[in-house]
């Protein structure tokens, strides 16, 4: 069965592939399973149509057949879980990637989106200019711990894995904040995450909704 995903009908990053579907389409090229996009405008998120598939009125969603989820990382993980390509086999070292997955959606993910929100909704405040160091603070903290543990090592822990997808795709939301680029080895493991061809696929699919025009194939 082909599943569907929503998708900003007209997403703010312009196509730079940094809102959540954006995860769950490189999943779904990663382990080669053919999809679906309903585009969705922000109006249309908010109605009782798309709130019966996503409670908070965002994207991404998945449906296939039956089944309706949302959140992203619940939406790789049943990706990851019902196909191959995306967790290990060995039971414990699929408990780790999938504890990956949870550190990038739970610890890693959090700060960043504070800093975004520092940036984008909060410039106009009296405290904003000195509150941003301690956010960027905030963020260095895990990104320390990440570092010294990825050490020179490809990806996180051993073969490239659901975890390393959502972490390459949570660090690349630290976009202009030059954050990343004090952190040699976690810049390499983005690059490498962005260099694979299912990210590539998914990219480019994203990028298209942004120009109208359909990927180069
Ligand atoms: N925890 C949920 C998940 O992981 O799926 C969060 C879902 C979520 O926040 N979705 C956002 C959304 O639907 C899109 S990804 N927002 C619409 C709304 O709340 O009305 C967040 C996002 C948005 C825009 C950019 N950007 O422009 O760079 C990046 C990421």
């Amino acid at each position: 069965m082909i599943p569907t995903i929503t998708a900003f009908e007209s997403s703010p990053d312009r196509g730079q592939g940094l809102a959540r579907d954006m995860r769950v389409r490189w999943a779904l090229e990663e382990v080669g399973q053919p999809y679906e996009v309903r585009l969705v405008s922000f109006k249309a998120m908010k109605e009782p149509a798309h709130r019966a598939l996503h409670p908070f009125g965002k994207i991404p969603t998945y449906e296939e057949g039956d089944l309706v989820l949302f959140e992203s990382g619940a939406i790789v993980f049943h990706i990851a879980e019902h196909y191959l390509g995306l967790l290990p086999d060995d039971a414990n070292a699929r408990a780790r990637a999938v504890t990956w997955m949870f550190a990038a959606v739970s610890t890693v993910e959090p700060p960043i989106l504070e800093l975004q929100t520092a940036v984008l909704l909060e410039p106009d405040k009296t405290w904003s200019e000195q509150r941003l160091p301690l956010v960027k603070d905030r963020i260095r903290d895990p990104l320390d711990q990440l570092s010294a543990h990825l050490g020179d090592a490809d990806w996180l822990d051993g073969a490239f894995s659901a975890g390393d997808l959502m972490m390459v795709h949570v660090l690349r939301r630290l976009g202009r904040s030059g954050l990343l680029s004090e952190y040699p080895n976690l810049s390499a493991y983005v690059a490498r995450g962005e260099a694979r061809p299912a990210y590539k696929r998914a990219f480019a699919a994203q990028l298209a909704v942004f120009t109208g025009k359909p990927p180069a194939s």
